[in-house]
């Protein structure tokens, strides 16, 4: 063990109750939206094909012109409740909102900087708004904080020389501030996810982000904070130099989620984040943009394959320029919500299904309390040795096989009882090929994918077939 001044807390997985609403909620909404939603990904009629919120960046505005949006945001179609309303009809149960962007442009109106909502048309506090609309439908809400900043002047990618020192510092005390301000403004947001965090100036000041956690905890008890905040006194970001988890889920899985068989990251809270698009938060106007739009059937796959491994999966929306959402978004909203109106059983307060391995044809899910997390919770009932394991899987099917038949791997000393289809109660026989293993005809397909509800209990010497593989019994 190295000895780390700034590295995890020790504590290991939170089993608070604030935490643990977070872990059964599974599915979250992200929100971009920002002064990029204006342009939205085309700059002086050149459409650039990278994600719209880096069009400053990527397109080399300056700082004056991209400050001149602000004349434009004039909130024309803002309308917060029909965000939040989409958002709790799509099954997301909490939302993360884009306070500042990369590009430094403030939702609330911050009295740390110039640059904010309050230098636009209505002054109004967009981003409190916004919170209160998502509060209204029951959502828990976190705010998105970007670390990295083109607009102010004392952001620093490095730090190589006493005036860089001077002017980071100065940085941090300014992002310090604003972040206590908002803890002070809306302090019954359940989260901080924290971004642009990956330049040396910030790993080289660990202590801060350690400070800003400790800080933020402080201001609100129970608040919770994202890995990707944080470095350790050597620069290691979101594992310290030990491999212990700083902050309290992991926060790395960004367009890309782990391998279906990667059981290693149920050993802690994770999140992942998803774009609607192939490649961009912020919305993008274009051709390019469409032409990457993920299905609703897509959407859902990426859902059960999240919370099979124990995670929650963060779905971005990116408002347009007016503050409305772009009717493809919602429909595929709706679409997802209709699934999830169905089958949302197979995903909220579900996690990995213990001891069920990845079945190649989709993705197995389980009620929390048979998860294996809770089992080593405290405090727990005693485990009688003898008590049933009844319980239910869920069975997500995103891929029939040619064969059209579903092979399951029952874990050691479960037998199944039943099979039903999650929609309609309909039973589906199976057949038994050996005692751990069954066989049954797989669903017709739909487009969207397929949830069988299992119902298992304990093996008895009835289960299965007597005879032993001979195959397994010879090699
Ligand atoms: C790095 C290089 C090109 C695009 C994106 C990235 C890393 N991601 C981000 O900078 C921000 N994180 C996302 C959650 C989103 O806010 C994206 O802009």
């Amino acid at each position: 063990m190295i000895p780390l001044r700034y590295g995890a807390d020790g504590t290991g997985r939170r089993e608070d109750p604030t935490m643990r609403a977070f872990r059964a909620d599974r599915f979250g909404q992200f929100v971009h939206w920002g002064l990029y939603a204006l342009p939205a990904g085309t700059w002086k009629g050149q459409t650039i094909e990278f994600a719209a919120e880096f069009l400053m960046q990527s397109a080399g505005v300056s700082r004056e012109e991209w400050s001149a949006l602000a004349a434009d945001f004039t909130l024309d179609g803002f309308d917060p409740a029909a965000w939040a309303r989409t958002a709790k009809r799509m099954g997301a149960r909490y939302v993360t909102v884009t306070t500042k962007h990369h590009d430094g442009f403030c939702l609330w109106p911050t009295a740390h900087t110039d640059f904010s909502v309050a230098a636009t048309p209505s002054g109004r506090d967009v981003l409190g708004e916004i919170l209160d609309a998502y509060r209204a439908e029951g959502l828990a809400t976190h705010l998105y904080y970007s670390v990295l900043d083109w607009h102010h002047p004392d952001w620093r990618c490095a730090v190589d020389s006493d005036s860089d020192r001077e002017a980071f510092e100065r940085y941090l005390r300014f992002a310090t501030d604003q972040l206590l301000e908002l803890a002070e403004r809306y302090p019954q947001v359940r989260g901080f996810w924290f971004d642009g965090t990956w330049d040396a100036s910030v790993k080289a000041n660990g202590r801060w982000t350690h400070e800003i956690e400790r800080l933020l905890k402080e201001r609100i008890p129970g608040v919770i904070v994202n890995s990707r905040l944080r470095a350790d006194d050597h620069g290691a970001r979101h594992f310290d130099s030990n491999g212990a988890l700083m902050g309290d889920y992991e926060s790395g899985y960004e367009r890309r989620l782990p391998a279906p068989w990667d059981l290693s990251v149920t050993a802690h809270d994770w999140e992942a984040c998803a774009t609607l698009t192939q490649a961009s938060w912020g919305f993008h106007d274009s051709d390019w943009a469409e032409r990457g739009r993920k299905t609703p059937a897509q959407i859902v796959e990426q859902l059960a394959q999240t919370v099979s491994l124990g995670g929650n999966l963060l779905l971005n929306f990116g408002p347009r320029g007016d503050g409305s959402l772009a009717p493809v978004e919602v429909a595929l909203a709706e679409e997802v919500g209709a699934w999830m109106a169905v089958n949302g059983p197979a995903v909220h307060d579900s996690g990995p299904a213990a001891g069920w391995d990845y079945p190649g044809w989709g993705f197995y899910t389980a009620p929390l309390e048979h998860t294996a997390p809770f089992r080593n919770a405290a405090p727990q009932e005693p485990e009688t040795p003898d008590e049933d394991p009844t319980g239910i899987v869920h069975a997500i099917v995103v891929r029939i096989p040619v064969s059209g038949l579903l092979t399951l791997a029952l874990p050691a000393g479960v037998a199944l009882r039943a099979v039903r289809a999650r929609a309609d109660g309909t039973e589906l026989p199976f057949t038994p090929l050996d005692a751990h293993t069954v066989q049954l005809a797989a669903p017709a397909p739909t487009g969207m994918p397929t949830v069988l509800v299992l119902e298992t209990g304990s093996a008895g010497p009835a289960d299965g077939l007597s005879e032993p593989n001979p195959d397994v019994a010879l090699v």
